[in-house]
């Protein structure tokens, strides 16, 4: 079991049974994009200077990436106390590089951008006889090879991806739809019926995106049964369960929210959207989010958060939040719910302030952190990002800055930066995962640099942060090639 999974089922623990949020406030329609293409985001003169924090991210995410290519050059992940490589399986995958390409080629560094998509042509293979988490490896490995793609035009590259794509369906392959937890890669033999809603349900954008590159519309299709299988299985409430047995599509818990387990299932119906325009995709996000603002938000304590609830009835069940739910506002704000999105930021604004950092498992009635790690995460960071885009409000940049100095302070190390284990106490973890490449420097950066060509309006970001264009992806084109 890993850590995340571990915490979480810490998480569902209940904590009162008092109803909330039963007034049912009315979900906002999905504008945002409209509004932002008929009001371009204005950029506010920040007090900080326009050019040097990028400059500071940038050497940052360089030296970071040296000491990886220094010491674990091909592993997965680099270990930045003990100075070593390690890889998730027997056989090495290259997940760090692979996330860590878009971040790379945003920020300009195009030799050590080249030097990844020569490697991944030449060197990674995909056929190993590992069983592979099939939601980690889809976000991370099939949405980084799609992107380096995206932004390389290499097809030697694009063949790996479907390589990597085809080798990640016979998971789907399943009474319901919905993935198997991990799938063989050399044997496509697929195991783990109990998944949770993020695990299930968070393949859209990949397997669309890698539908529409190929034109084959099977990937997409087949991720789309498995958002569907579970959207089908929705409460009365129109809330879904955290966990579910993809054989025999039963609830294994009634425990309903936004954050960590769930988190990208919701995210996805958004941006599959957004980035598709397939209308299945914005009914079950209509209908989710008008389920999620009648039943979750919680204001007891005078601050907006999102808790625990029961799945059947509304109840509130827990308090208890993740930092991984701190990605929310980015959504309320790609959906245009900036008064949700601005409130929800500042309660997590509050938190990080409290610690100089987010404790990754906290109650906010009870004021008190469940578990103390922070592993360099970036939703409130991309959080931050997004608000600043769409609002051009100057508090979002210095918040960002400020989050980027509490990196700095307190868990940058010699060569790289490493994960916290406890928050108050800031001992360190031997730990950096990939997503500080794809997602915690990347969002830094866009949130200061003006990149040419990059324009916040036309880009839709994975869950794993890996960008896309939507002008790439016109309607009609899209509908031929995903089969919508
Ligand atoms: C990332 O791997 C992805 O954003 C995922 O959806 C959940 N969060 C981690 C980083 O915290």
């Amino acid at each position: 079991m890993s850590l995340r999974r571990f915490i979480l089922t810490l998480i569902r623990i209940p904590v009162s049974l008092t109803p909330i949020g039963q007034g049912g406030q009315a979900s906002v329609p999905l504008i945002v994009l409209l509004l932002l293409a008929v009001h371009p985001a204005p950029f506010a003169q920040s007090t900080l200077p326009a050019r040097s924090p990028a400059d500071s991210i940038r050497g940052e995410t360089l030296r970071s990436w040296n000491a990886y290519v220094r010491y674990a050059w091909g592993y997965d992940d680099f270990r930045p106390l003990s100075k070593k490589g390690t890889n998730w399986y027997a056989e090495r995958l290259g997940i760090s590089m692979i996330d860590a390409y878009s971040t790379l080629k945003l920020m300009g560094r195009d030799s050590e951008a080249g030097r990844v998509e020569r490697f991944v042509a030449d060197s990674i293979r995909f056929d190993g006889d590992i069983a592979v988490k099939t939601f980690e490896v889809d976000i991370r490995i099939l949405g980084g090879l799609l992107c380096m793609y995206h932004l390389s035009g290499n097809p030697a590259v694009l063949a790996k991806a479907e390589d990597f794509g085809r080798r990640l369906l016979p998971a789907f392959r399943t009474c319901t739809g919905i993935p198997r937890y991990y799938v063989n890669l050399k044997t496509g033999e697929s195991h783990g019926d109990t998944v949770n809603v993020a695990e299930g349900g968070s393949s859209l954008l990949e397997m669309g995106i890698l539908s529409m590159f190929t034109g084959n519309p099977e990937y997409y299709q087949t991720a789309k049964r498995a958002s569907r299988a579970l959207y089908d299985r929705r409460f009365p409430t129109g809330l879904v369960a955290q966990d579910i047995d993809v054989q025999r599509g039963v609830w294994l818990d009634r425990d309903s929210h936004i954050g960590a387990c769930i988190d990208s299932y919701y995210e996805y119906l958004l941006k599959g959207w957004v980035l598709f325009g397939d209308p299945d995709l914005k009914r079950m996000w209509d209908t989710s989010i008008a389920a999620i603002q009648r039943y979750i938000p919680d204001t007891s304590t005078g601050r907006l958060w999102y808790g625990h609830v029961d799945a059947r009835t509304g109840e509130s069940r827990s308090s208890v939040v993740t930092l991984w739910d701190a990605y929310f506002p980015a959504v309320l704000t790609l959906a245009g719910d900036l008064p949700r999105a601005v409130r929800l930021e500042t309660s997590w604004e509050r938190l990080w302030d409290a610690h100089g950092l987010e404790p990754m498992v906290y109650d906010f009635r009870k004021d008190s952190i469940i578990a103390p790690a922070y592993s360099l995460n970036p939703e409130i960071i991309e959080s931050a990002y997004y608000l600043f885009q769409a609002t051009g409000d100057r508090h979002y940049r210095d918040m960002s800055w400020k989050m980027f100095a509490d990196l700095l302070r307190y868990c940058r190390t010699a060569e790289a930066f490493s994960c916290i284990a406890d928050v108050r106490t800031k001992t360190r973890a031997d730990e950096m995962p990939s997503f500080f490449f794809a997602e915690t420097l990347k969002y830094f950066y866009l949130t200061f640099a003006d990149v040419p060509g990059f324009a916040f309006r036309d880009i839709v970001f994975t869950t794993e942060g890996h960008p896309f264009r939507r002008s790439a992806f016109p309607r009609g084109e899209s509908r031929k090639r995903l089969g919508w």
